[in-house]
């Protein structure tokens, strides 16, 4: 892992925001070079990559260093004892925002989240706090999952909107989104409660409570084409779970300092 100079420093002044997109990985070494490969395709300025790997058995960590080596925009953080997309996300969150990142995406690995969306999330975050890459408005879809776990999927979501009340977001579950800065200082890394994918959902809800904008735009995402899955019922219902643990502990956050619009980048 690289630290020399941060990412604001070595930006002109008055430029566009510094974008950082963090992917965790878990035996991903079929899909994160390809991906890392088609993001770099679309040029995209002031770009950053943070690929925060668990030590997977399968070899992606030592893909990702040669990759490293001769591109100072990847950014590999190797978590050898700590595992778990939640713990790995907030890992990779905190390191963009320590290199000055002023607009944090999170995606997958696997191409469920197309790369292709970027440019758009990006565009979007100029009126919003928070962009999620949403199935369930106009134009977006759920391909290819089965009917099964496309079912689970659309009732966990109503499920979710219900107990924590986020009527601005229809996809509370996709884990391809856009952060500004503000939002991830803001709602206290330290704090949080969830150790698997329930994160998605937590800072969700805990950015929601908060009043930050919320916008979605839309996307295809389609099922994991290599590689093999890591979902089961047992984290399905822990998120569930989870769901009704973080309505009891965190509905009373509300914000106490206003958020100063004149302070925002890239508008
Ligand atoms: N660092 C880290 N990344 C993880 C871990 N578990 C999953 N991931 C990554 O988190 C992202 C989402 O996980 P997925 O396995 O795609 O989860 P999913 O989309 O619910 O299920 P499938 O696509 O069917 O496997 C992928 O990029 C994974 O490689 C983990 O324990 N640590
Ligand atoms: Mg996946």
């Amino acid at each position: 892992m690289r630290q020399a100079v941060t990412w604001k420093s070595r930006r002109p002044k008055l430029s566009k925001p510094v974008v950082a997109v963090m992917i965790p990985t878990y035996n991903e070494k079929e899909n994160v070079g390809r991906l890392i490969l088609e993001i770099e395709q679309l040029k995209l300025p002031q770009l950053q990559l943070v690929v925060v790997d668990d030590d997977s058995p399968d070899g992606t960590g030592e893909l990702l260093d040669v990759l490293a080596k001769t591109r100072a925009h990847v950014h590999v953080i190797h978590r050898r004892q700590e595992r778990g997309r939640g713990t790995a996300g907030l890992a990779g969150f905190k390191y963009a925002l320590a290199q000055g990142a002023d607009y944090i995406v999170e995606m997958d690995a696997d191409f469920s989240h197309h790369p292709r969306y970027l440019p758009e999330l990006i565009k979007a975050a100029a009126e919003a706090d928070v962009v999620v890459g949403s199935r369930f408005v106009r134009d977006g879809k759920d391909l290819d999952r089965g009917w099964l776990r496309h079912w689970v999927t659309v009732l966990a979501n109503f499920y979710i909107r219900k107990i924590l009340k986020i009527a601005s977001v229809r996809d509370c579950t996709s884990g391809y989104r856009l952060f500004r800065r503000e939002v991830l200082e803001a709602v206290n890394m330290d704090n949080t409660v969830s150790l698997g994918p329930s994160i998605v959902q937590e800072l969700l809800y805990k950015a929601h409570l908060l009043g930050f904008r919320m916008r979605e735009i839309p996307i295809v995402f389609v099922d994991r084409r290599k590689g093999e899955s890591t979902f089961s019922w047992n984290i399905m219902l822990q998120s569930l779970l989870m769901t009704l643990i973080l309505k009891f502990l965190f509905s009373r956050l509300r914000r106490v300092e206003i958020h100063d619009p004149g302070t925002r980048v890239g508008k």
